[in-house]
């Protein structure tokens, strides 16, 4: 019997992702230690004479492409891109996503958009019948946070709703701050019956910059498993 670890998985969806990648492409690269695995591996064709583009979701991926000397651009010089690759906390068989635990929802959600397809990578452990388990991050500006934060209890409250709301810290007092300058917070709600339900009033909430449910926007999924990757799309 053959044990793969979840870094295992992970690895393998990359590596089955970065077959479909083609000379001339422009990707947008995903943040998250799943997406990582995809950027070394694409460092490593790179190196041997793939060209392609990549826009990253955040500074840390930009950091990890730039280190592996993969050519980088922006959505202002490429807005329409063939290909984003990126990793998920959540996923269930409708091709619908919790992202954000890594903190860069926004980015992601902006790259998935501008993205022709959008491949999730990810290893089986993620993979839900309901989503909701992994607390729903949500960013919000920081003006008014608090006032935000009440309307996102309050509009959850009104799906039957209910779980703790944490703003996601650094260290004790210390908010987090997302690469866009905005504030996170992670909703503990449990199952979320009807996600497309709660992403239409999160979007109305005026504080809240985007949440962590991306409906619509994967293409397909690609899951590492124990023997290899199943493909789900
Ligand atoms: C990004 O990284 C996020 O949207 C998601 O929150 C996280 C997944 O991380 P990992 O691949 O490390 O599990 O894709």
């Amino acid at each position: 019997m053959s044990v793969v670890s979840a870094e295992g998985m992970k690895r393998a969806a990359a590596r089955a992702a970065l077959a479909t990648v083609t000379h001339g492409m422009r990707l947008g690269l995903g943040t998250g230690s799943t997406a990582a695995h995809f950027v070394d591996l694409l460092g490593a064709r790179v190196k041997e004479g793939l060209s392609v583009v990549c826009v990253p979701t955040s500074e840390r991926t930009r950091a990890q492409a730039e280190s592996l000397g993969l050519t980088l651009s922006t959505l202002d010089e490429t807005p329409q891109l063939d290909l984003a690759i990126d990793g998920a906390d959540e996923f269930d068989a409708s091709l619908r996503l919790i992202k954000g635990g890594g903190g860069a929802l926004l980015r992601e959600k902006i790259v998935a958009a501008a993205s022709e397809r959008m491949f999730v990578i990810a290893d089986a452990t993620k993979e839900v019948k309901t989503l909701g388990a992994f607390p729903l991050p949500v960013e919000i500006d920081r003006f008014g946070a608090r006032a935000t934060f009440l309307h996102i209890e309050r509009a959850a409250r009104g799906l039957g709703l209910i779980g703790p709301l944490t703003l996601r810290e650094t260290a004790p007092g210390e908010p987090f701050v997302t690469d866009g300058g905005h504030y996170t917070v992670d909703c503990a709600f449990g199952a979320i019956d009807d996600p497309d339900a709660l992403a239409t009033r999160l979007s109305a909430i005026p504080g809240v910059v985007d949440h962590g449910l991306f409906i619509g926007l994967a293409t397909a999924i690609i899951v590492g498993v124990s023997d290899g990757v199943r493909i789900i799309g």
